[in-house]
């Protein structure tokens, strides 16, 4: 046999005969768009069929959808859990179908290690701290109040971040966090609660910065802070994760100060680790880290948000 049919009869399953599944928590926010066009891309240079469900961030959706991939038998199954709890029974049938889960850009509780291949996401408890120290070398010993818009309640990367904020600003006993409440990682909400935010702090003079688990809600903040007559940007200082394009329009404005970088690439890894896993029996690590990145003022916000406004944002 020629070496081309040598080499496809050794690596058993081809990419082209896969059909996976995605539980996918919805479109909340830019980064989760651009999450799910990047997947379909990724899906169509590997040849796989991909099935995309859209839970509109509701776990019993997202649960149904794992149900139906089950029943129709498909090779894997994405899932981005929308919060970290919940999952052990649908992830039993999924395990007693012999179907591999691989999570995306989300955790589940430690408990459900061995219901799931691996986990695609980055160190959001790492994002949290780079977003904390950050702050902490803006305002030196200058005593600074802090609102913080938290993602979603239950979901692993809000309790992270929220955890790698605190690390961050441990020791600089000037930097409080004043006020802190979820956002659900979406901009009207981010908007909504930073205007309580602002009425409940003197029309938020005394604010100091705003943390927000995501660019998304911080887009939002920023705008109720403008209509409030504040400054976001300059009087108030902004960190928030994901690195959307409206986040450097906003630096390039001088609205915004700083981003973490998060990959909206998740599912790349996740399709090389099944395939290899299907076809060569590979088991991947339980965890593949993605990078995460600190952007500010200083990095020519214009020009990053010319190269990521047609990603799917
Ligand atoms: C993080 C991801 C978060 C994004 C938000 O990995 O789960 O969910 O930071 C999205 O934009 O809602």
């Amino acid at each position: 046999a020629s070496a081309f049919t040598g080499a496809l009869f050794a690596t058993g399953a081809r990419a082209g005969d896969l059909t996976i599944g995605f539980s996918q928590i919805g479109s909340e926010s830019g980064w989760r768009a651009a999450e799910t066009t990047v997947s379909k891309a990724e899906a169509k240079k590997r040849n796989i069929t991909f099935k995309i469900a859209d839970a509109q961030q509701k776990q019993e959706n997202q649960i149904k959808a794992i149900r139906s991939f089950i029943a129709q038998g498909v090779d894997a199954i994405f899932l981005a859990p929308v919060v970290a709890t919940g999952w052990d029974a649908v992830l039993k049938e999924a395990k007693e179908a012999n179907i591999p889960v691989v999570l995306l850009d989300r955790d589940i509780d430690p408990s459900g290690k061995d219901l799931y291949l691996t986990a695609v996401t980055s160190d959001s408890v790492h994002e949290g701290k780079v977003a904390g120290e950050w702050l902490a070398s803006q305002v030196g010993a200058k005593a600074c109040n802090v609102v913080e818009l938290q993602g979603t309640v239950g979901a692993s990367v809000a309790t992270n971040r929220k955890k790698g904020f605190e690390d961050g600003i441990a020791g600089h006993s000037n930097i409080k966090i004043v006020r802190s409440q979820t956002g659900d990682f979406t901009r009207a909400k981010g908007k909504e609660v930073m205007e309580s935010f602002i009425k409940a702090e003197g029309g938020g003079k005394n604010i100091c910065a705003v943390y927000a688990h995501n660019d998304d809600m911080m887009v939002g903040a920023i705008q109720a802070m403008k209509e409030a007559g504040l400054k976001p940007g300059k009087d108030i200082l902004t960190v928030s994760i994901d690195s959307v394009p409206d986040i450097f329009k906003a630096m390039a404005a001088g609205e915004a100060n700083a981003t973490v970088e998060l990959t909206p690439n998740m599912a790349g890894p996740a399709f090389d680790a099944v395939i290899a896993y299907k076809s060569k029996g590979t088991v991947p690590p339980k965890w593949i880290q993605t990078e995460s990145k600190l952007y500010t003022q200083a990095d020519d916000p214009m020009k990053i948000y010319e190269s990521k406004k047609d990603l799917g944002y």
